[in-house]
């Protein structure tokens, strides 16, 4: 694979390696043996709410600046100037002051950040459209099949956005590549203010070992507490000690750090930004009372789900049914399945047996459908598995046919009868 350097500030490629521009002297260079085949980006503004002040407000560039106390009496942000203060997120504001008196106090306007947040989309939205905002200044980004569109590496794509958002919006942001989303996230937090970190696949195992474990997702305060007490602080630390004697410990929670060791993470599989489950529901004119129409409704219900599940190319573990009575009290009811599905016979069969344990609660005057929990392998992809790998030859033919004829021209036959 050809090695490829590039500058951050100029965007020229550069000799591999080489610590400042061969061009524009800068000394922001990346270079990375895998960089053109990452392409999970997770970003995110730095101090975002004070970005935005200074920027509205040029005069206060070079000043610690102190965002919050209008509401909870806690800072919300500051600028990277305050934070060499001590001054962090949910600090009291009179400690800040303490620990900066000089600093400057504003209260936070959040129209205006929402306004500037917006803008930011719309940039990063001429990139590709498969962003995934998560909060008003961060958001993942899949570039992969950007190249073609735009004639740049992801890795390049990115880094010209960037620049571009800094020079229209006035802000700085800091990117983390790699190729899933946990990793692509770790490494912009790792790369802040104005960074640009990358992690591959070679540099994984390296860089979980030195994570520190509070860092990782649905691990809480209180676990990462205790973990500390027993001189746990990395999970490289925990892939020292023995597994069993860790989940007597501190109960099967442990299992999650486990899993990223061993990659086994949904969170290290899941490179894309699929969606977290796939619905689809209906209020009828009239409550529906018979076991058959309600059987109707959801063979469609599956249908749509498992043929938008297909186009995702998502298997969910979870079904989960939703009914709301006459008297709008609404019942949830879900199954999960040992491994994942997109098939509609598989979808439209644990409806059923949802909806049959719930039938004495009828007349119902919406019914929902949703796949969720989702994995990456397909349940029919293991060769041993014949009844699913029958059900997904079965799948294809009616495929087939409901994409010539539509989506109800093939039942299940139990639904003619009963
Ligand atoms: P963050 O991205 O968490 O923080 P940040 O952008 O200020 O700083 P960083 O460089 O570390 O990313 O949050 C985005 C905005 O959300 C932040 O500017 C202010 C607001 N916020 C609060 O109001 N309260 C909080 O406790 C946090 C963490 C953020
Ligand atoms: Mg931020």
């Amino acid at each position: 694979m050809e090695k490829i350097s590039f500058c951050r500030d100029c965007l020229a490629d550069i000799e591999y390696g080489h610590k400042r521009c061969d061009f524009c002297r800068s000394p922001r260079t990346i270079h990375h043996r895998e960089i053109q085949n990452l392409s999970i980006a997770h970003i995110d503004c730095d101090s975002f709410f004070a970005a935005v002040e200074k920027r509205d407000n040029p005069e206060i560039q070079n000043q610690p600046v102190i965002v919050g106390g209008s509401e909870r009496g806690v800072v919300s942000t500051c600028c990277y100037i305050a934070r060499a203060y001590g001054i962090t997120s949910a600090m009291p504001i009179f400690k800040a002051k303490n620990l900066c008196p000089n600093a400057i106090f504003l209260p936070p306007r959040h129209e205006r950040y929402q306004e500037v947040s917006g803008e930011l989309r719309t940039l990063l939205n001429k990139l590709t459209p498969k962003i995934h905002f998560v909060s008003i200044d961060e958001g993942y980004l899949d570039l992969s099949g950007t190249q073609t569109l735009h004639g740049l590496i992801p890795a390049k794509s990115i880094a010209k956005t960037i620049l571009e958002i800094e020079k229209k919006i006035k802000i700085t942001v800091s990117i983390g590549l790699s190729y899933n989303k946990l990793l692509a996230k770790l490494a912009s937090t790792n790369s802040k203010p104005r960074g640009f970190s990358v992690i591959g696949r070679e540099d994984t195992d390296e860089f979980l070992s030195h994570l520190p474990v509070g860092k990782v997702n649905g691990v809480g305060r209180k676990l990462t507490q205790k973990l500390h007490q027993e001189g746990i602080f990395t999970l490289g630390d925990i892939s020292r000690k023995s597994k069993k004697d860790l989940i007597l410990r501190f109960g099967e929670s442990i299992l999650l750090l486990y899993d990223l060791i061993e990659k086994k993470s949904s969170s290290l599989i899941d490179i894309g930004l699929k969606k977290k489950s796939i619905s689809t529901e209906s209020t009828f004119k009239e409550s529906l009372t018979e076991r058959k129409d309600m059987k109707k409704f959801l063979w469609r219900a599956a249908v749509k789900i498992s043929d938008n599940a297909k186009n995702e190319k998502v298997y969910g573990k979870t079904i989960q049914l939703k009914l709301k009575k006459d008297n709008f009290k609404t019942l949830t009811r879900s199954l999960t399945l040992s491994i994942g599905t997109n098939l509609a016979n598989q979808i439209y069969t644990s409806a059923t047996l949802l909806l049959e344990k719930e039938l004495n609660q009828a007349p119902f005057r919406l019914i929902g459908l949703s796949l969720e929990n989702f994995e990456q392998l397909p349940a029919y992809s293991s060769s041993s598995d014949l009844f699913s790998n029958h059900n997904k030859k079965l799948e294809d033919a009616t495929d087939k046919i409901r994409k010539k004829y539509g989506h109800t021209s093939i039942f299940p036959g139990l639904l003619m009868n009963k």
